[in-house]
């Protein structure tokens, strides 16, 4: 008798675009296999979770059949490039998140095992290191992250990836990218060699051709310089600090035959979606479905799939675990309009719950030390009397959660920041800035939920007393409170 297994799924979408018929796909399999659930990630993607061992190849095939995959969403290779997702942001949208498709491609694995195993089980060719001359026989040491970021939204916190690319645009026209190498999250309790990080920005690329080997030959650095006998050590921002930014980057330059000019100023003014309608320069209109840490409810899968069959959008993922959706003409947007109030859909939102994040962690993540999206929520609940209590109701606090230090809901990078002990036990992270260009730091240990809500109550009535004019909840806790 065979152990019960079950599976998570989740699918590659660079950029997080797809369309009407790809979810409706998703949508049946999701009914077909698995427990129902879909869960869109911090990675602009969707996973199903609760497939059983004899579900996978039938569920990988029925993606398939949609031209959705899930080669590389997981494992020690390039994962899902993630962009800006607001199409509405720069008329040059679609043309920067072509890039991501580009980007993805190129870093794909060459095996084709995975087309042997859950497609149709023929062995396509035989294998060997010069097949891939990327990830050879060895693959890298660790997973890897890219985002692509149009300012001035920090929707993807670039800096939190191994390898970040800034839009640089002028008088309409993408110039170039600025390139950011280093980042990474995760931390492991009791392990004081690691440690979050932001990625140092190296410098600025023009050209399409440049660009792309230039990212190519970073992962090539990663795969030859890191740290292949300790996996808590093997990420990028390890192999950074050990050959120093200036070493990293003259390796690099070396490699792509070319120097990095330097960089070009940017700014991130802004980072959370943008809830709602909005019109792009081609008068389309764009709605931003919030789906609470990315769990999408049942009455907003029932509303999703009526708009699906209408096929007068398509569908965007964004890195902030939401929904939009896009490409609507005005002469279509009254029936989305209709099926929102037919489906119930809340529109009415607090702007702290709009800013919240959290992770998967229970029942599913086996990494899970204590709950993130299922208790999230509730805490959130719990403080909005106290933004009431200072008027404080519509500042859009960035407030994240994760079940352990892994720091899937990138809880390093909010104002405050709650990663998991243990049962009911969260470490307080203060200090982040509101646009994911400063990590948090450590505030208070193992804290309850009472003593959370104790400290913030304490947190906010300082903040209103002394803040500076402008002065955002984090830089007022950098400044003041870590101080
Ligand atoms: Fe993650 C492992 C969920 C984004 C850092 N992450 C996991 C696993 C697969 C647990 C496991 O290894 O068994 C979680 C599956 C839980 C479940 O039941 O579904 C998991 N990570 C997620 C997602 C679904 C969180 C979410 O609620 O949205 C995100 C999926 C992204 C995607 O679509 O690819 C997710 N994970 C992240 C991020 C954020 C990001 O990439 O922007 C991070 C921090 C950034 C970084 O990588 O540094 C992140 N996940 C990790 C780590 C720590 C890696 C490290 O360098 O130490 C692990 C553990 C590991 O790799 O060993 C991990
Ligand atoms: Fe699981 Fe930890 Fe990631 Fe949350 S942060 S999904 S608990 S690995």
């Amino acid at each position: 008798l065979d152990k019960l297994y079950s599976f998570m799924i989740r699918l590659r979408i660079p950029g997080g675009q797809i369309t009407a018929d790809q979810w409706l796909a998703i949508h049946e399999t999701s009914e077909s296999y698995g427990t129902g659930t879909l869960k869109i990630t911090t990675r602009q993607t969707i996973q199903l979770h609760g497939l059983l061992k004899h579900q996978l190849r039938p569920t990988i095939q029925s993606f398939n059949v949609a031209k959705l995959d899930s080669i590389a969403a997981c494992g020690d290779v390039n994962r899902n490039v993630i962009v800006s997702a607001h199409p509405q942001l720069s008329p040059l949208h679609k043309q920067i998140h072509d890039y991501a498709d580009k980007i993805s491609t190129l870093l794909l694995p060459k095996t084709q095992s995975y087309y042997e195993v859950f497609i149709d089980g023929e062995k396509i060719y035989e294998r060997s290191a010069e097949a891939d001359p990327l990830y050879e026989d060895r693959y890298l040491p660790r997973k890897f992250k890219i985002a692509i970021a149009i300012p001035p939204s920090n929707d993807v916190d670039l800096f939190t990836n191994d390898l970040g690319l800034i839009a640089i645009v002028e008088n309409e026209e993408l110039k170039g990218f600025n390139l950011v190498v280093g980042g990474g999250l995760g931390t492991t309790h009791g392990n004081e060699n690691t440690f979050p990080r932001l990625g140092n920005v190296l410098g600025f690329i023009d050209s399409e051709e440049k660009i792309l080997k230039a990212v190519y030959e970073v992962l090539t650095i990663q795969r030859d310089f890191g740290n292949r006998s300790d996996r808590k050590l093997s990420r990028l921002k390890y192999t950074i600090e050990k050959v120093t930014v200036d070493g990293f980057k003259k390796e690099l330059e070396k490699r792509i035959g070319f120097s990095l000019e330097a960089a070009k100023p940017f700014q991130f003014t802004e980072r959370n979606d943008r809830y709602g309608w909005e019109k792009n320069h081609q008068g389309n209109w764009f709605y931003t479905l919030f789906v609470e840490h990315g769990v999408v409810q049942p009455n907003q899968k029932a509303f999703l799939l009526e708009v699906a069959k209408l096929k007068v959008s398509n569908f965007i993922f964004s890195g902030n675990q939401n929904l939009i959706l896009g490409e609507i003409k005005e002469s279509e947007k009254e029936k989305i309009v209709a099926l929102l109030e037919q489906f119930a859909i809340e529109t009415h939102v607090s702007a702290l719950r709009k800013s919240s994040m959290a992770c998967v962690a229970l029942p599913t993540c086996p990494l899970a030390l204590a709950e993130a999206q299922r208790y999230l929520p509730v805490l959130v609940t719990k403080i909005e009397p106290l933004l009431e209590k200072y008027n404080l109701s519509n500042e859009e606090i960035s407030i994240r959660m994760t079940g352990c230090p892994n720091g899937c809901g990138r809880p390093y990078v909010a104002e405050l920041g709650f990663i998991g002990t243990g049962p009911e036990q969260y470490n307080f992270m203060l200090g982040g800035d509101r646009y994911g260009e400063r990590l948090n730091k450590l505030y208070k240990e193992k804290q309850t939920e009472s003593q959370i809500l104790e400290e913030v109550d304490l947190l906010l009535g300082k903040y209103v007393k002394e803040k500076l004019e402008n002065e955002t909840f984090g830089d007022f806790a950098f400044r003041v409170v870590l101080n």
